[in-house]
């Protein structure tokens, strides 16, 4: 198996997934039967080794992104002998949207939970409840409150792919103008650390000395207001060099707005993208470089981790280590932090390489 996907890859489960998500959408729910796993003593932790249950709480469900991170989700809940997984979740990434979904789990007694906050703190008490009840919290994307989950799986080290988006937008616009950010939601964990990064080394790095960050507008990693805030950023900055969006739903949004604009190829625009989204517009001029990671392995390191838990074998200590199937070993480091891996930077010479 190949987590990092080329496009002559594993498409088809992330097809699959996003299929279901799409005629789920209205009862929010995905059941995915796994294979009974190996594991044959009996866990430290909540259920045994091979009963045990995982359920994946992304921020919302009508998300692309969401449906390749889950595919991997999937795979690593398989291999890792989890005896069954779900998927549950909101429509939209409101803060509080998603204590239901953890309450419900609770109930159930399902064993691992793994989450991406909306917000870090409204999931809080909820989290909670569900490891009084024994389960093992594992956030991933964005991070809960580090107080009510025992691991975070993140994607990437999160100064670091902020300062590759300035970089990005640095170069494409000169070095010099006004630029802004639309981002995800106001409270979501993994784009507010970005930003803060941004900022900083906006402030703070004198190559950056002419760049101005003008506005932080939020799409709520909604197609439709993504669309209409990027509009309203053109009529309000009319001196607008480039818009910097950390997230892939607005990201798409955005250089759809353009590539129908008369700002097309004029405003730069970078952040983070899914490459099947982004491919027409990197073709038609509209986007030159923007970055991701391979969002199946974030999932999958998540599955590998919430076993390792479950199983007690790891408590979410610093230095502790789990393997992550074919992703090999992962340590946890401060702040109960695991990396998945780097970030990749795609270009009109090496989208066609990549498939999700
Ligand atoms: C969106 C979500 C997700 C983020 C990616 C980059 O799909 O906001 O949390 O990690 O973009």
């Amino acid at each position: 198996m190949e987590l990092f996907r080329t496009r002559t890859g594993r498409a088809t489960r992330a097809r699959r997934i996003a299929t279901i998500a799409a005629s789920a959408a209205t009862i929010a729910l995905i059941a995915t039967g796994c294979a009974a796993g190996g594991g044959s003593e009996s866990g430290e932790g909540s259920g045994a080794e091979g009963d045990q249950t995982i359920t994946f709480i992304p921020k919302q469900l009508n998300n692309p992104y969401t449906d390749v991170v889950l595919g991997g989700g999937e795979e690593g809940a398989e291999e890792a002998g989890f005896a069954s997984s779900a998927v549950v979740g909101p429509l939209d990434a409101s803060a509080s949207s998603q204590v239901s979904f953890i309450n419900a789990e609770t109930q159930a007694g399902t064993n691992v939970i793994v989450i991406a906050a909306n917000d870090p703190d409204a999931v809080c008490s909820a989290l909670e409840e569900a490891r009084t009840g024994g389960a093992k919290i594992v956030a991933f994307d964005s991070d809960a409150n580090p107080d009510c989950r025992d691991v975070f799986i993140s994607q990437v080290v999160a100064k670091e792919v902020a300062l590759i988006q300035v970089e990005l937008i640095a170069e494409q616009i000169g070095g010099a103008g006004e630029i802004a950010i639309l981002s995800a939601t106001a409270n979501a964990t993994n784009q507010n650390e970005w930003i803060k990064f941004m900022e900083e080394e906006l402030a703070s790095n004198p190559d950056y000395a002419d760049i101005e960050l003008v506005a932080k507008v939020y799409g709520d990693d909604d197609d439709t207001k993504s669309f209409q805030e990027a509009q309203g950023l053109m009529q309000a900055y009319p001196n607008l060099k480039g818009i910097i969006s950390p997230t892939t739903v607005g990201i798409a949004a955005t250089a759809r707005y353009l590539s129908e604009s008369e700002y097309k190829g004029k405003v730069a625009l970078t952040g983070l993208g899914l490459p099947n989204e982004m491919r027409p517009f990197v073709k038609d001029g509209t986007v030159t470089e923007f970055a991701l990671w391979d969002p199946a392995q974030l999932g999958y390191v998540a599955a590998f981790a919430g076993k390792a838990l479950a199983d007690g074998d790891i408590t979410g200590a610093v230095g502790d280590t789990f393997e992550a199937g074919e992703l090999g070993e992962r340590e946890i480091e401060e702040g109960g932090i695991v990396i998945v891996g780097p970030p990749t930077v795609f270009n009109a010479d090496n989208i066609d390489d990549y498939d999700f």
